[in-house]
């Protein structure tokens, strides 16, 4: 059995289990924003896993810890906007990335004193400038988080999250960070337990996973504003290939960046222009990501493109 198309994905692949509740929470999250007069914009973050097993003991995974993705969440929404977050359960999250996954240990942060635990002072400024916003964030209901494991289930996410969207037409922004696995194993040759060991080296065959930007930007959401990213090693592919998958695709814009230089640089592709976007020293030194840049520039072409299609209807 073959799959050679995203439909047939997604009829021989079983939906998560909770693939309802997310559209129940997706519909009231955008019927909010939308009382609000907010754009809504679609992060995906994160590493895909791709299981070798029903009963999963092991599987593939990738590098991404979802570093992009949560800190460019924070910057929509200091911008206004409402953001779905789609990550990689335990890779990070807006606001609480600033504690987690971190070489200082969290505990390090707090003191004892008599019954009540404190913030140690040398926290205390950062700390609440953060708090502050999350708070604000979850007062202001601008945040609905939603995870995923498996690449499987990262594409019905995908699917069902972006053609409700979809009809917020320009108004709503797809931001496609996550690393997601190029390759699976269809539902028919994985096996049920755990593959023993014993009989020699293990070989693995993997089918590609359909091309699901394809349908995304010509079926799903025609009128979103869509930006996908491209992450190389080689420095000599990447351009090219971010020129063609924007050719290929024919959305709006095709981030480029490189796996060792990634917080640093980055390259903006779209139809009419190809720009380099970078950090100098003195902004990483202090601490300012690159993402603030690339979320300032992301939302300008986002008015373009409602202005444009405004003017055009
Ligand atoms: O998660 P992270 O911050 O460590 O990495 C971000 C990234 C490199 C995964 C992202 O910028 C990206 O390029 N995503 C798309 C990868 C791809 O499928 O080509």
């Amino acid at each position: 059995m073959e799959i050679d198309g995203e439909d047939d994905y997604f009829v021989k692949n079983t939906p998560p289990k909770n693939i309802n509740e997310v559209e129940r929470k997706t519909k009231e999250f955008m019927k909010y924003q939308q009382e609000k007069g907010r754009r809504i914009v679609l992060v995906t973050s994160g590493g895909t896993t791709v299981p070798l097993e029903n009963q999963t003991v092991r599987f593939v995974d990738n590098f991404s810890a979802g570093t992009r993705g949560s800190a460019s969440a924070e910057y929509f929404i200091e911008n206004g906007y409402a953001v779905i977050f789609l990550y990689r359960q335990h890779s990070l999250r807006p606001y609480s990335r600033h504690y987690s996954h971190s070489k200082n240990c969290f505990l390090d942060m707090l003191d004892i004193d008599k019954d009540n635990i404190i913030v140690n002072d040398k926290y205390k400024e950062s700390m609440k400038s953060i708090l502050e916003r999350y708070k604000k964030t979850k007062a202001e209901n601008l945040l609905l988080e939603i995870d995923f494991f498996t690449v499987k289930d990262y594409f019905f996410y995908l699917n069902k999250i972006t053609k409700i969207l979809a009809t917020m037409e320009e108004k709503s922004m797809y931001y496609l960070a996550a690393a997601v696995s190029d390759f699976f194993i269809p539902p028919e040759r994985m096996v049920e337990h755990k593959i023993q060991s014993g009989e020699g080296a293990l070989k693995l065959s993997l089918d590609q996973v359909p091309k699901f930007l394809k349908p995304l930007v010509s079926e799903w959401a025609p009128k979103g504003f869509i930006v996908s990213f491209k992450l190389e090693t080689d420095p000599a592919l990447l351009i090219s290939k971010a020129r063609k998958a924007l050719k290929r695709y024919g959305h709006q814009i095709v981030i480029g960046n490189m796996l060792l230089t990634r917080k640093k640089v980055v390259h903006f592709i779209t139809n009419d222009e190809e720009r380099k976007i970078e950090m100098t020293e003195e902004e990483l030194n202090n601490g300012i990501e690159i993402e603030t840049k690339i979320i300032s520039e992301l939302i300008k072409k986002h008015d373009q493109w409602i202005n444009q299609s405004e003017a055009n209807n």
